[in-house]
């Protein structure tokens, strides 16, 4: 008899365009990881309004999202492709870890941090950018979800689930898979091109900041043209600070070619500065995109089709979600419906 397939969950927000960052550290390897796992990939718009969104773009946005993870090569035959809010146990439950998620622990999170930094006003910071973490956690822990895969900026968020888990189990008896980070060896971690020392984000509004996955070819060569870089001339893989931009626009590049970092290097040995890196880089980009922007513009066309796939994912997510939420609601002690 074989094995049943482990499971995976991960989530994207519709809160912007999708970036090569989004696409080299999380939705590459959910296309790998299809074959072999039982997957579930979620729009997590409930996290999205975490942070102001205007009505209208939100919804653009979820379908545009759906349009690119397809694009991308996910199938809607191997893998469950839905939006969080159509779920509804995912608020259920995000509700009841609320009232076991220690304050302590949501106050120490960096993203918390980060982002409400950026937030004028106190008063401005919404509750739920405090306790995102939280539903995070529920979105994870409804699957059973073995594995999570995420870039490199997520570990402190899966170290959080596994601790809520951990806690909710130990109260209340075995409920939950305690599920593991799953992170790229290569792209878990794209930076700004125009800040090498903070992470690639969709939400960043430079213009220099991020490249699209839908940018068109004239503005990825552009944008990879004014990266930020350094006075020297190695073209080196690094760890110096200095070095942050020609190590990201490497990173870049190893990730698109899946070549070894060796040979990343040996492509660069007789280039004549850093303006040959950053055309390589840029082409490569431009040439990895473009079959996913061909698949996108004909799909962002047919949004009856994406809807009844995200119905149908939504019903198989569903399938799975309710089982679990039951089995909390009576684990706590919640009389039946
Ligand atoms: P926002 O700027 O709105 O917070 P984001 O760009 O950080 O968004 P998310 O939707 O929060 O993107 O992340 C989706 C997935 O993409 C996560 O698995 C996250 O780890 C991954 N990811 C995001 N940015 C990068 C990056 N720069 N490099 C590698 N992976 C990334
Ligand atoms: N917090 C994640 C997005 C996200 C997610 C998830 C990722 C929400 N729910 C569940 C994995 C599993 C982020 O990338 N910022």
């Amino acid at each position: 008899m074989s094995t049943p397939k482990k499971r995976i969950l991960s989530g994207i927000q519709p809160s912007g365009s999708l970036t090569i960052g989004n696409y080299l550290g999380a939705l590459k390897q959910w296309v790998a990881r299809q074959e072999v796992y039982d997957c579930f990939y979620c729009i997590v718009d409930l996290h999205a309004i975490t942070v102001p969104q205007d009505p209208t773009e939100l919804r653009e946005k979820t379908r545009e999202v759906a349009a690119i993870f397809i694009a991308a090569g996910l199938d809607p035959q191997k893998a469950a492709i839905f939006v969080q809010s159509h779920v509804t146990a995912h608020a259920e439950l995000g509700w009841i870890l609320t009232c076991l998620a220690p304050l302590g622990w949501l106050y120490r999170m960096t993203q918390f941090k980060d982002k409400s930094a950026k937030q004028a006003q106190e008063e401005s910071i919404g509750a739920g950018l405090l306790n995102y973490p939280t539903l995070m956690a529920a979105d994870i822990l409804l699957y059973q979800s073995s594995a999570v895969p995420v870039g490199d900026d997520q570990r402190q968020h899966l170290e959080y689930t596994r601790d809520l888990a951990q806690r909710f189990n130990h109260l209340y008896g075995d409920t939950f898979t305690i599920p593991e980070a799953m992170i790229p060896e290569i792209g878990a971690r794209i930076m700004g091109l125009d800040t090498p020392l903070a992470k690639m984000s969709k939400s960043e509004a430079s213009e220099a900041h991020a490249v699209f996955m839908l940018d068109a070819p004239e503005v990825i060569r552009k944008k990879m043209m004014r990266a930020v870089t350094d006075s020297g001339r190695d073209i080196l893989f690094s760890d110096d600070p200095e070095k942050a931009g020609v190590n990201n626009l490497l990173t870049i590049y190893q990730a698109f070619s899946g070549k070894t970092r060796e040979a990343v290097e040996a492509d660069f040995a007789n280039a004549r500065g850093y303006g040959d890196l950053k055309k390589a880089v840029a082409e490569i980009t431009v040439e990895s995109l473009r079959p996913m922007q061909e698949e996108y513009h004909k799909l962002i066309h047919e949004p009856g089709y994406l809807d009844g796939i995200l119905r149908d994912g939504a019903a198989q997510a569903r399938a799975v979600a309710d089982k679990t939420l039951a089995t909390v609601k009576h684990n706590i002690g919640f009389l039946a419906s």
